[in-house]
């Protein structure tokens, strides 16, 4: 068992400037998007700021002292995000602009060169878009075969439709750790194990992961796993696609450009060695030396802390959301099988108009189909209300967001 401690979350929430202002008409801020997005502590911003006013040059190319530096604070953190992922080796970290981009390239720079015709392609039926979309884009170019582990009406996969699909045929599998839409937790470990019995490759969708728990790729038996740094309190436009130094090397650069060439003439280029091969052209220095900072923060927090925190949460929301009337919360009934993310939607009230009333409450939820459109169509809804927490959120502000609903409720004349 791992010793987790308590968060001291009136220290953590003065580190993040944004949860002082208030919104709509005066009333403070209570942020529950974090699933969108999460926000950003001053040692984030203060980094940010430090890098762009004290070191900002271009990085591998320059002779000149501020080129040096950035090349040393930019690389320096290929070893932080080494250490929170538990990988082999610091050079297996490819730096992109997000999980969407990662995916991506896995999909044409992995799938594009080791997918053919009649090869399958496993994913599930609770992916975010992003890893959705990619591979029907190979299946349409390449002919291979796209099949989905469906969700189960608790919103976790059918392990059993699982095993009957994973099969010989399979060569990769694709699938997320977390969904984004309900929170469930997937069990990837076990996934992982099945789809490497039948020798595939396995991707995970760590987006939702990474921020909130402990992430081990190496006990998650994955050989791609792809986050992005806004979800877990760092700059966007920045991400990480972590692989096995073994595929990385024989898969394609997706892109082609400065900085990841070894040589080039009129004829033709060779490849630089990983990571470089993947990262052509000027990458977000600034964002991967903010990202940093992040790492850091969580990192001196404790990610098991995290989890400890989500989880009682998580639990509360549950809890106190089944007590407003008209109330219908989607996904696992325990908060132990889910990430600090609560679906619900309120009888006859469509979740735009509830997303748009709590915000005159200064609650920010999120509304809508989550980039998941295959998860709303299982679950026979256009959308869902969506609060989704992190390592600030107080059981206070879960309060807040009842009582809004309530509001809600007598304003729209629902259940009472
Ligand atoms: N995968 C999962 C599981 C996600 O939740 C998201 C973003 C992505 C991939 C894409 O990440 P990006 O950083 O490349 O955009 N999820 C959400 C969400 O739930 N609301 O807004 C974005």
């Amino acid at each position: 068992m791992v010793q987790t401690h308590a968060l001291d979350i009136s220290k953590i929430r003065r580190d993040f400037p944004i949860l002082k202002r208030d919104v709509a008409s005066g009333v403070p801020l209570v942020y529950l998007d974090n699933a969108a997005t999460s926000q950003r502590p001053v040692q984030v911003i203060a980094e940010l700021t430090r890098f762009y006013r004290d070191h900002n040059a271009n990085i591998h190319r320059g002779v000149h002292t501020l080129s040096v530096e950035s090349t040393e604070l930019y690389e320096g953190v290929r070893e932080k995000v080494r250490a929170f992922i538990n990988a082999p080796e610091a050079r297996e970290v490819i730096f992109t602009s997000g999980t969407t981009a990662s995916i991506n390239l896995v999909a044409h720079g992995w799938g594009r060169k080791f997918l053919s015709a009649g090869d399958e392609v496993v994913i599930s039926e609770i992916e975010h878009h992003s890893n959705i979309v990619p591979w029907q884009m190979l299946r349409d170019s390449l002919g291979i075969e796209l099949k989905y582990i469906p969700m189960l009406p608790d919103g976790t996969l059918d392990m059993d439709a699982a095993r009957e699909l994973i099969g010989p045929r399979t060569k990769l599998l694709s699938v997320t750790a977390m969904s984004n839409a309900l929170g469930s937790i997937v069990p990837v470990a076990e996934l992982s194990a099945l789809a490497k019995a039948q020798g595939a490759v396995v991707v995970v969708d760590a987006a939702q992961h990474a921020p909130h728990m402990p992430l081990d790729v190496q006990a998650l038996g994955a050989d791609f796993v792809a986050f992005s740094s806004h979800k877990m309190l760092g700059p966007t436009g920045v991400g990480v696609l972590w692989g096995r130094m073994e595929l990385l090397e024989a898969m394609d650069p997706f892109m082609g450009g400065g900085d990841m060439i070894l040589s080039v003439t009129m004829e033709q280029s060779t490849w630089a060695d990983v990571p470089s091969k993947f990262e052509a052209g000027t990458p977000n220095i600034g964002g991967v030396v903010g990202f940093g900072a992040a790492l850091d923060y969580l990192s001196a927090i404790g990610m098991h802390n995290v989890r400890a925190h989500e989880l009682e949460i998580t639990d509360y929301a549950l809890r106190r959301l089944a007590d407003v009337p008209g109330v219908t919360i989607f996904g696992p009934e325990r908060a132990e099988d889910r990430g600090g993310v609560v679906s619900f939607e309120l009888e006859r009230i469509h979740p735009h108009d509830v997303g748009q009333v709590l915000d005159s409450y200064g609650v920010a939820i999120r509304a809508g189909h989550h980039c998941a459109q295959p998860v709303m169509a299982a679950l026979k809804v256009p959308a869902t209300a969506r609060a989704s927490f992190y390592i600030y959120n107080t059981r206070d502000e879960v309060d807040a967001l009842a009582s809004a609903l309530e509001s809600t409720n007598r304003m729209f004349g629902g259940a009472s």
